[in-house]
């Protein structure tokens, strides 16, 4: 047993997923990802992913962020959180053939949201499988809502809740691009990221790009800055760095300095 304070690492879902497919997950940087999560060997750590192109386009399609307002859209609700079991699958396939002692934590059976925001989180399980030397892997999810029915919790919201929770010493947030832009680096080539932010800037950042469009049920770049905040507020240091490239994963897990945008409370 450890008494390292943890550290989360968020793995974006266009990181780990093609968001132009359907379905379609990145199997080979997923199992590098797991290598690098095994070679970091880590005390207390836990995994959050996101839903690319699993999770979104059947959340999208059967309106369940907005919640229950016909029956047919309960099969939907079903679909998509299946969809995120299959891809939890897969991260977990990886996991677990790195011999990476992982336990999956299923989010729709261990919280429910008001409005959207978790309201209830019934950690026993996670707790005890932390203390126990497990690396927790929770995710995104179709989850029951005591005002709107259902929702989707995002692994954004999932990921400040349990920094906050766990009192976390960083995180981790794996995306596509290299940490965080002044502009869409796909949209504008010239656009230069951020190497360091402190609360204050990351407000006007936030500010800046909250009206921004995004294909993600739950907010895109502007959501996840949105749902960093509280962490930041509380001391958490967060790293954004490009999972998608060798070695990245590895070395944000050690602390090595590499390329991304830190995040620091001053
Ligand atoms: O990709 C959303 O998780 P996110 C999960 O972290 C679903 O926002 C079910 C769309």
């Amino acid at each position: 047993m450890s008494e390292a304070k943890p550290t989360i690492l968020k793995l974006g879902g266009s990181v780990i997923t093609d968001k132009d497919g359907e379905l379609a997950a990145k199997t080979e940087v997923i199992n590098r990802i797991a290598e690098e999560i095994k070679r970091a060997d880590m005390d207390n750590l836990v995994i959050v992913h996101g839903g690319g192109s699993f999770g979104h386009p059947t959340a999208q399609k059967y309106g369940i962020k907005d919640g229950l307002k016909e029956p047919s859209q309960k099969v939907g609700f079903s679909e998509t959180h299946h969809v995120m079991t299959v891809l939890n699958g897969l991260i977990m396939d990886a996991l677990v053939w790195h011999e990476i002692p992982s336990l999956s934590i299923t989010p729709s059976t261990c919280i429910m949201t008001e409005n959207g925001r978790i309201k209830y989180f019934d950690d026993t399980v996670l707790c005890s499988c932390m203390k126990m030397g497990f690396v927790p892997v929770l995710y995104g999810d179709a989850v029951l809502d005591e005002k709107l029915g259902f929702t989707v919790l995002s692994g954004d919201q999932l990921v400040a809740h349990l920094a906050l929770k766990l009192k976390a010493q960083k995180i981790v947030v794996g995306v596509d691009t290299d940490g965080l832009y002044e502009a869409d680096p796909k949209v504008n080539a010239s656009a230069k990221p951020y190497l360091r932010l402190n609360l204050e800037q990351l407000k006007r950042v936030q500010a800046k790009i909250s009206g921004a469009q995004t294909t993600d049920v739950t907010g895109g770049m502007a959501g996840k800055i949105a749902e960093l905040i509280p962490a930041v507020e509380a001391g958490i240091s967060v790293q954004i760095i490009n999972a998608t490239r060798n070695l990245r994963v590895l070395r944000g897990l050690t602390g090595e300095r590499i390329e991304g945008t830190i995040i620091e409370k001053a």
